[in-house]
């Protein structure tokens, strides 16, 4: 590997793809066409994953870009039914004061599609919650430093992390329970790790539903600004 002294930092040579322009346009569009198939999963089966998926799932999650490459996330793998059971439990109580006064009748009309309750099974019979944590900031010889650009970087490693569980083959929803502090208690979390995002990750019922969504079109999400 050939490293080159940048400004007295140690730089490595970037190693490019190359693809001619026909196997770019194909590339791209059957990667969007696969990633297109991925849909939230609400119905997640009770069958065993092993900690080998859940940790390649993890380290690409963990590839994003972050602010200053500070990496300020901390993802929790739990298999573990009781703390599951747990987790559930306290959710479901948050849930269920959302659905019952907290969330206005305009939200509650907007997830009426897609059917979304105060109950949470997927908590306790999916075979791994992933908690995902944002690192406010980092202690070093007991001062605060803040990191930075953590939402960003935090949401980025989440979108990664959804793209990777769709990669094996795996279902996974992003579940909101808000307020959510009760998962740094059962998890046990240091002051500095706020919770960001709880997935449950399994494989899909044998048979699932889902909601019969249409994505925007291009025209709706993108414009362009072309020269030449
Ligand atoms: N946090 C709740 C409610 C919820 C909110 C949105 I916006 C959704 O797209 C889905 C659900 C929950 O997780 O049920």
């Amino acid at each position: 590997m050939k490293i080159k002294d940048i400004k007295g930092f140690p730089h490595l040579r970037y190693e490019r793809e190359d693809y001619d322009l026909k196997e770019m346009e194909s590339r791209s569009a059957s990667f969007y066409n696969w990633a297109d198939k991925r849909r939230t999963v609400r119905d997640i089966s009770d069958k065993p994953v092993s900690r080998q998926v859940i940790e390649n799932i993890i380290l690409t999650a963990s590839t994003a870009p972050s602010g200053a490459h500070k990496q300020p996330w901390t993802f929790c793998a739990v298999s573990d039914l009781e703390i599951k059971s747990e987790i559930r439990k306290a959710a479901e109580a948050e849930e269920y004061e959302s659905y019952h006064g907290r969330m206005s009748e305009r939200w509650l009309k907007d997830l009426e599609p897609i059917g979304t309750d105060w109950n949470k099974p997927f908590l306790e019979r999916a075979p791994w919650l992933i908690v995902v944590f944002k690192k406010v900031y980092e202690v070093e010889k007991e001062t605060k430093a803040n990191n930075y650009y953590v939402n960003e970087s935090v949401g980025i490693a989440c979108g990664m992390l959804i793209t990777a569980i769709h990669h094996a083959g795996l279902v996974t929803l992003t579940h909101t329970p808000s307020p959510m502090n009760f998962l740094s208690k059962i998890l046990n979390r240091p002051s500095n790790e706020r919770p960001f995002l709880l997935l449950p990750v399994g494989y899909a019922e044998e048979e699932a539903y889902v909601p019969d969504l249409k994505r925007k079109d291009l025209n709706e999400v993108a414009v362009f600004f072309e020269g030449m």
